[in-house]
């Protein structure tokens, strides 16, 4: 399979029981194990963890437990010839963090979030990692008038200090969603999370993730959410999927729901080299009614749908298109794109 250059990613939540908040699971669970053999039989090249699906139960072991299992886990991924993208510490299943979780008004638990936090560091470190992702799930909105939504910004700054102090040669990419669980989240989007970083005591080691679906719940578009992240060089990982409208988190697979906006992503990814910075993250769910024989096909769709829209990018008629826009002609522009992506 010709890969153009990129790198793919996904997590080992992408392959999942199909259950949602009215109904149980409806396939089986995929032991790790039989999960990572997909990576490989798939075409993927790195993994992304969770700091618990690296060390499961982790709130419960001592650090060098945890350690131990992280090196173990490094081990066997390097015989695979799998690398690790990101570790995320997974800081929204907890009951800890049922009030947020660095912004909870209870100090005892945003201490748990700095400390599970840590631990989350270990784990990447000791996988070969140098990415954190920040999805700050719990970080916003129940009840407005029961939080300081400007200290909350502070406490954010002051966890992300606490991380960059504890593991000095370690990159910290945030990854907006403006809602789910939360009814509003305190980093919605991209400007929100590159201003974060600048109130950072490292600007340079803290970027921002685009999760296309996440853009598009914000009533943005992915691809100019991705070009604000290149043009501040801080689009350090990208989680592509689809999503139909402001509905919940969707996470179709890539193109599935419109062409033209994963065309428009792939063409700024492309034109700005993100294949020389960044792998291409997968956060693609399959669908509740997808049998379980069959339930990769996601994975599948989304990776070959990035790389025949790559191919479709680079056979654009780049003099034609400049044409369009020197006679300011976007009717025609509008054309010559839609042609290129019909006759595929
Ligand atoms: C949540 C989401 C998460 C993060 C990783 O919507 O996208 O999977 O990507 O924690
Ligand atoms: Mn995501």
């Amino acid at each position: 399979m010709e890969k153009y250059g990129y790198r793919f990613s996904f997590g080992p939540w992408n392959i999942h029981e199909g259950a949602d908040p009215f109904g149980p699971a409806v396939r089986p669970s995929v032991p790790f194990e039989k999960k990572l053999e997909a990576y490989q039989r798939l075409g993927f090249d790195a993994v992304q963890f969770h700091d618990d699906d690296a060390v499961p139960n982790l709130d419960d072991k001592p650090p060098a437990q945890i350690e131990a299992e992280a090196r173990a886990l490094k081990a066997k991924l390097d015989s695979m010839g799998l690398a690790v993208e990101f570790v995320a510490p997974r800081l929204w299943e907890h009951p800890m963090t049922i009030d947020g979780a660095y912004t909870a008004n209870d100090p005892a638990a945003r201490a748990y979030a700095r400390e599970r936090s840590r631990k989350a560091l270990d784990i990447a470190q000791a996988l070969g990692t140098d990415l954190i992702v920040l999805w700050l799930a719990r970080e916003g909105t129940y009840m407005r008038e029961a939080k300081d939504a400007a200290r909350a910004v502070d406490l954010l700054v002051e966890a992300i200090n606490d991380m960059l102090d504890y593991a000095p040669g370690m990159r910290f990419a945030v990854e907006p969603k403006p809602n789910e669980p939360m009814d509003l989240a305190y980093i919605p989007t991209i400007g929100h999370a590159v201003a974060l970083s600048f109130k950072t005591k490292d600007p340079s080691r803290v970027g921002v993730l685009v999760e296309s679906a996440h853009a598009i719940l914000a009533g943005l578009d992915p691809a100019d959410e991705m070009a604000f992240g290149l043009a501040y060089g801080k689009l350090w990982s990208v989680h592509l999927n689809d999503q139909n409208g402001l509905k919940f988190d969707q996470d179709r697979s890539f193109g599935a729901v419109n062409l033209r906006r994963a065309f428009d992503q792939v063409l700024v990814l492309d034109d700005h080299r993100y294949y020389e910075q960044g792998i291409v993250g997968l956060d693609v769910k399959a669908l509740r009614t997808q049998k379980a024989e069959v339930a990769e096909k996601h994975l599948r769709n989304s990776l070959e749908t990035f790389l025949w829209l790559v191919e479709r990018v680079r056979s654009l008629d780049r003099a034609a298109m400049q044409g369009c826009i020197a006679a300011r002609d976007y009717e025609e522009l509008d054309r010559l794109i839609l042609a290129h992506l019909l006759r595929h």
